[in-house]
């Protein structure tokens, strides 16, 4: 047994451990992110859109930032955008905000079952979006709302879906906010985490095989970047140079696993890259402008076949999971007032006002106008049902279109369908 590793079995090397993360501050505790390094806005150089990945690694680590304490813009990565364009970002993003506040009430309120809002988050789906071409084709997570939004999909059409009523173009098939817009070419929500990465790569990949001119771009959660789909996708990426953007919105929580349990405390997301020979950006995701510059940095490379681009936006989930999920139960109520690079919102507001082109009278009345529109689109939606009113889809189309001729076991199920119904609602038309 001279050759028995492991302490317990009596020898003096020590017995092997393993390292579980556990996050820093859990419920009653004082957060203090005091250990996260955050540079200077302007501090980082902005390289040519052509450039090797390996010659930019160091970004990989270090965090693009535009917006400074001083609420200017500073620096190579500033966008330079107008002050219309930044009022439409600022808009966009209080939209997106109005709603979520209104969606999530109307959940608490049993018109639908469910709602996740992505507060915090909205530059990241904004200013991205913004960046991008309206025809590009994106392939989002579910808190990706700000996409579609910012692209002009019809508040109606999404509170349709979120009520699952008969207006649902979906036909109350997907889980509510789990949207999908040909016409807006985004693709469908899928709730299982990280499929639509390879699913983008492979979009990417086709257009680039027909000649096209459409990229492709990509959102995911730092949690789902643990999925076997997400390598796969950087993987075909870098292989075939495909035109495509894989962002990663690291906000820190996936659902109540801090991001250490998906390597955070080893190394940057951005930093994944570096293995495949990808470039790779870090990003303030709380920077409007930073996160605008750095999506179109990476969609300029993909669109002159220089390559793809993985983006990792850092920030924060400011409020729970989906209104399933109680934060409070594991992690400290503090991060939220203590998290060091602010409200995206309010940051992109500020600078608006330091450029004279804004003021706290027009900010109120762009909440209240927001908050109208989010309003009458909701009265407008209810026509067609909530939850639990009976206005739904017929019943029937839940067997409908997925085959062209419906195959003998799902004929015998609708048939045991329609029998279960007519035993339990005599009299009623079974098919409604
Ligand atoms: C393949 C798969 N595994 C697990 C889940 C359950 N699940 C839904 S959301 C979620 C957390 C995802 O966190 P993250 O990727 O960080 O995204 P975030 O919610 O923070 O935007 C999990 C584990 C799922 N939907 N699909
Ligand atoms: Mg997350």
């Amino acid at each position: 047994m001279a050759d028995r590793p492991g302490g317990a079995g009596g020898s003096n090397k020590p017995a092997l451990a393993l390292h579980v993360p556990e996050p820093k501050y859990r419920p009653g505790d004082t957060a203090d992110f005091s250990h996260i390094a955050i540079p200077p806005a302007g501090a980082q150089p902005k390289p040519d859109e052509a450039v090797e990945p390996k010659e930019i690694s160091a970004l990989a680590y270090d965090l693009i930032r535009v917006l400074g304490e001083d609420d200017r813009a500073h620096g190579p990565w500033d966008p330079k955008l107008d002050a219309d364009t930044l009022r439409t970002m600022l808009r966009n993003m209080a939209l997106v905000r109005a709603f979520d506040e209104r969606m999530f009430r109307g959940q608490r309120q049993g018109k639908t079952s469910f709602y996740m809002k992505c507060t915090g988050e909205e530059a990241t789906s904004v200013a991205a979006a913004m960046a991008l071409a309206s025809d590009d084709m994106v392939f989002p997570s579910y808190r990706q709302q700000g996409v579609l939004i910012t692209r002009g999909y019809p508040l109606i059409e999404m509170i349709n879906q979120i009520y699952s009523n008969k207006g649902d173009k979906l036909k109350g098939r997907q889980l509510p906010i789990m949207y999908s817009s040909r016409e807006h070419s985004f693709f469908s929500i899928s709730g299982n985490l990280a499929t639509q990465n390879p699913q983008a790569v492979g979009w990417a990949m086709a257009s680039a095989i027909k000649g096209d001119s459409r990229i492709a771009a990509t959102w995911v959660g730092e949690g789902s970047t643990a999925e076997g789909d997400f390598h796969s996708a950087c993987l075909f990426a870098t292989v075939y140079n495909a035109p495509v953007i894989l962002n990663v919105i690291n906000n820190q929580w996936a659902i109540s696993s801090f991001s250490g349990f998906a390597g955070s405390e080893r190394t940057t997301f951005a930093a994944r890259a570096l293995g495949y020979g990808l470039a790779g950006l870090r990003v303030d995701g709380n920077d409007a402008l930073a996160v605008y510059a750095s999506q179109r940095w990476a969609a300029n490379r993909a669109r002159a076949n220089a390559g793809p681009t993985l983006i990792e936006y850092f920030t924060y989930r400011a409020e729970g999971h989906s209104t399933s999920d109680d934060p409070s139960g594991y992690r400290s109520a503090q991060e939220r007032e203590e998290w060091p690079l602010g409200d995206p919102i309010n940051r992109l507001k500020k600078h608006l006002i330091a450029l004279g082109e804004w003021d706290e009278d027009r900010q109120s009345a762009m909440d209240v106008e927001c908050a109208e529109l989010v309003k009458a689109a909701t009265k407008e939606a209810e026509k067609n049902g909530i939850l639990g009113h009976g206005m739904h889809h017929p019943f029937r189309t839940m067997f409908q279109d997925v085959y062209e001729e419906l195959p003998w076991h799902l004929e015998e199920q609708a048939a045991q369908a329609r029998r279960e119904r007519e035993i339990k609602w005599p009299g009623v038309e079974p098919w409604t």
